[in-house]
């Protein structure tokens, strides 16, 4: 790839210390995989993953090869946005399943994949809602959300009753996570659409800052509050 070569400079600063953050987030959840408690390491190892992962994207788009320029007319598409999102939020939604399913539930494996397919769907037609330049982008756009919304129902209506089975410890921290994940993971849309591959009313500077806080708060802030409930997390591992 040749990317785009060097972006603003305030862009690309922000770039670098977000991958900052998620090298350090990534170190740290790496850290408790190998020497926290057993009912946390695998909560600790998908969080050490999905930071990783964005270290990686954050750093190529920071060097300038994560973007490719729309033409003509054209846009800046951060392609790697959605290399990264590709990966890491299947992660986290089964850090929710991995919480709410007990292993002996039946279908435990078609709600998973059912899940994991519908948040892949909106992730990839997002992508191709950011190349197009015509109005017909909106048509992915609202493909993407429908894709979100399946997320949501799945999360909401599927996982959540078999959470609170589970006992009050890992219902409570569920319905905690869950919070903090609808709230975030609905800002999404909402900057896409105000920046440049949307309507265009916010500059690449500002979409660049609200991406990084979301991912920031989505990944390794998510990540720090899943680790941090020892009763519910031993719980999953009590198999109750
Ligand atoms: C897009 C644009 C099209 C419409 C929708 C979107 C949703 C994106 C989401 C991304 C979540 C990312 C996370 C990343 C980090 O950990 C693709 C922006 C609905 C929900 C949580």
């Amino acid at each position: 790839i040749s990317g785009t070569g060097p972006l603003g400079s305030g862009v690309t600063l922000v770039l670098w210390i977000t991958a900052l953050i998620m090298i350090l987030g990534s170190l740290y959840f790496t850290y408790g995989s190998v020497s926290g408690r057993v009912a946390k390491r695998q909560f600790y190892a998908i969080s050490a993953i999905i930071t990783l992962i964005a270290a990686t994207v954050y750093a190529l788009m920071a060097g300038g090869y994560g973007t490719l320029l729309q033409q003509p007319g054209g846009h800046l598409v951060f392609f790697g946005r959605y290399i990264d999102w590709t990966f890491t939020t299947p992660l986290l939604l089964l850090d929710l399943a991995l919480l709410a399913l007990a292993r002996n539930f039946p279908n435990r494996a078609g709600v998973i994949g059912s899940i994991l397919v519908a948040d892949v769907y909106m992730i990839l037609t997002g992508f191709v809602a950011s190349l197009i330049r015509t109005e017909f982008r909106w048509v992915f756009f609202a493909a993407s959300c429908a894709g979100f919304l399946a997320v949501l129902y799945f999360v909401l209506t599927k996982l959540m009753p078999q959470a609170s089975l589970r006992g009050r410890f890992i219902d409570g921290h569920y319905r905690r996570l869950t919070t903090i994940l609808v709230v975030l993971w609905i800002l999404y849309p909402v900057v896409w659409a105000l920046g440049k591959e949307g309507f265009g009313v916010i500059p690449t500077l500002a979409e660049t800052v609200c991406y990084a806080v979301l991912d920031v708060c989505a990944k390794v802030g998510f990540g720090l509050v899943l680790v941090s409930n020892r009763d519910a997390l031993e719980d999953v591992d009590r198999e109750i």
